[in-house]
């Protein structure tokens, strides 16, 4: 599925703002029509937003089950083709009327999906557009969950991850217009040689007798074009696309039939390659060294709802830092943020929303991970369509230069080698550049133990030494690092430490340094730092996390996770500067 963009032949407009919004506790809605008519005790709620800090009762900020959001859109007079509606992400499941007829369902609270209402609206049409979004976590959702009954009767989510499950409306809603017949999908695939660069492109086409033309433009000026459904597009001095240099031409493909042309899309392309050759990981034939964060899409009052000018606000910061890169934890991020990252020229790790696949985590079940009714063949399943609709998604982007399928999975088992074996080949063939796949691996799978991460094609490791292990005794935490790192090593692919990072409190200080403090944070960074420069084979190095962030409430969280290096409202602590100091002297 193509992301909606303006060209010759594509219209779309937003539909974000204030829709009327309802709880729906008792799960009566469907029964009860409620998509056929406006809804009624009705209340305003923001789109894009989570709802769950917009309210004030602790009922409804943790409430489990059935929303209703609803809006009337007008179709403009002009639109006589294909309309759609395209959500880029609804958390978790969707459930989409047009004027009362129930016209899709989705499950995934993190990619887009779009709903055909050609048929059932007209141009200068009024319609009411209605969306059941429903936030409960099952063992066949990603994340999984289970819902309990507390003692007082409520219903409670349980899950194995640690950031709060915040749910919503949370990126853009955009009616579009399209061709009937056009282009369905566009892959590029980049390469270099000295100063010379080329795009091999395919089209994807519905048009009959179609033929396609390529064009690649640079500053609106064209540099190359070709004939044909797939070709190659040279470029001559090419400028390639480089970490802080995010250099982007513009593909435009247009088909047309024998009435000329029928269909056009364009695409921001970097010429770039990524490749892995033993432990190094190469951008452009280069080695490249990682430096950056484990994120979260998580702000005060709008959750995890999209927001440009805070996004804009990170990636300042992230310049500000020195940083060249970010993972996006736990789960895929809106699209703005790959463009944002594309432009800048930061390299992503891209992850599907796998993450808490392990009951020993987070709040623990003492039940194992994987077997039927639980982590079993319907889950694996819908990851394997995650792992494909996110690919499907950003392949196209220069800024992903990896893919992570899951974020600290059991791995230790054979139910778990026999769950991910298979994902991580449907990951490397879905991808047409064929970038580097793997799973992010947690501490209680160290090596000789994880069975998944030598089936990767890169280690990626969440480690606490220091923090969760060796607290407060940073000479301890220094030499267990050391250790498993170099027997790490000894598997001779590139290592990126993913996660490792001190709970924080601003303004918290302490001399000599004590967890909590903001010393601790700096002597813990610097002391995991100083490990990570004598392994050659770490290539990486993410400190969790960029800022604080919520998470549900419990006895290890003092208002939500505080390993940030940037307060929750992206004012930096006192490590911030020490990071800043390491990064921005280090090449790029
Ligand atoms: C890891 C998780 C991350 C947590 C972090 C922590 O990957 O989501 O927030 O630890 O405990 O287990 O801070």
């Amino acid at each position: 599925m193509l992301r909606p963009r303006e060209t010759a032949t594509r219209e779309h407009r937003r539909l974000d703002g204030r829709w009327a919004f309802r709880f729906d506790p008792d799960d009566v809605g469907v029964d009860e029509d409620w998509a056929a008519r406006p809804l009624r005790d009705a209340r305003e709620m923001a789109v894009p937003a989570s709802y769950n800090d917009i309210v004030t009762r602790r009922e409804e900020r943790e409430y489990v089950g059935a929303v209703w959001y609803q809006t009337e859109l007008r179709i403009p007079r002009g639109w006589h083709e294909r309309v759609l509606v395209h959500f880029e992400s609804v958390t978790h499941t969707a459930t989409v009327w047009v004027d009362g007829v129930r016209l899709a369902e989705h499950q995934g609270g993190y990619l887009p999906f779009e709903v055909d209402i050609t048929d059932h609206v007209d141009p200068g049409d009024t319609v009411r557009l209605t969306v059941r979004v429903d936030n409960t976590l099952t063992w066949h959702t990603l994340p999984p969950g289970v819902v309990e009954t507390t003692a007082a009767g409520e219903r409670a989510q349980r899950y194995f991850h640690d950031f709060f499950n915040y749910a919503g409306i949370h990126r853009p809603v955009r009616l579009t217009s399209r061709p009937p017949a056009g282009i369905v999908d566009v892959d590029v695939m980049t390469g270099l040689a000295g100063r010379s660069g080329w795009v091999d492109y395919a089209v994807d086409h519905d048009v009959e007798g179609g033929r396609v033309r390529a064009t690649l433009t640079d500053a609106g000026v064209t540099v190359a074009e070709a004939v044909g459904d797939r070709g190659r597009l040279d470029v001559a001095d090419v400028v390639a696309w480089e970490i802080g240099r995010g250099h982007l031409y513009e593909l435009t493909v247009t088909v047309s039939d024998a009435g000329g042309p029928v269909d056009e899309y364009r695409l921001p392309v970097g010429i770039r390659t990524v490749a892995v050759d033993g432990h190094r990981l190469l951008l452009n034939g280069e080695p490249v060294y990682l430096r950056g964060f484990g994120m979260h899409e998580d702000h005060v009052t709008i959750g995890k709802g999209h927001n440009d000018a805070l996004w804009l606000r990170d990636f300042a910061l992230l310049e500000w830092i020195g940083a060249n890169s970010l993972r996006t934890s736990h789960y895929p991020y809106s699209e703005d943020v790959l463009d944002m990252a594309d432009r800048a020229g930061v390299l992503v790790i891209d992850e599907t929303p796998a993450v808490g696949l392990n009951t020993a985590l987070f709040g623990g079940l003492g039940a194992p991970t994987f077997g039927p009714g639980r982590v079993d063949d319907e889950t694996r399943r819908h990851h394997a369509e995650e792992i494909a609709a996110l690919i499907a998604r950003d392949k196209n982007h220069p800024c992903v230069v990896a893919w992570s399928i899951a974020n600290e999975p059991e791995s230790h088992t054979d139910e778990a080698v026999a769950y991910f074996g298979p994902l991580l080949e449907e990951a490397r063939r879905a991808d047409p550049q064929r970038r580097p796949v793997g799973i992010v691996n947690v501490m209680l799978a160290p090596h000789g133990r994880c069975r998944v991460t030598p089936l990767c094609d890169l280690v990626m490791l969440n480690r606490y030494w220091g923090w969760y292990t060796h607290t407060g005794d940073l000479a301890s935490a220094a030499v267990a690092a050391r250790a498993e790192l170099e027997a790490w090593a000894g598997e001779g692919k590139p290592i990126i430490v993913t996660e490792y990072g001190a709970d924080t409190l601003p303004g918290l200080h302490a001399l000599p340094a004590e967890p909590w403090s903001e010393e601790y944070q700096i002597e813990y960074l610097e002391a995991m730092h100083e490990v990570f420069d004598g392994i050659e084979a770490v290539v990486g190095e993410h400190i969790w996390n960029f800022a604080d962030f919520a998470t549900r409430s419990g006895i290890m969280r003092v208002g939500g996770n505080r390993k940030g290096v940037f307060t929750r409202d992206r004012q930096p602590k006192a490590a911030a500067h020490v990071v800043r100091r390491r990064w921005r002297s280090a090449a790029p």
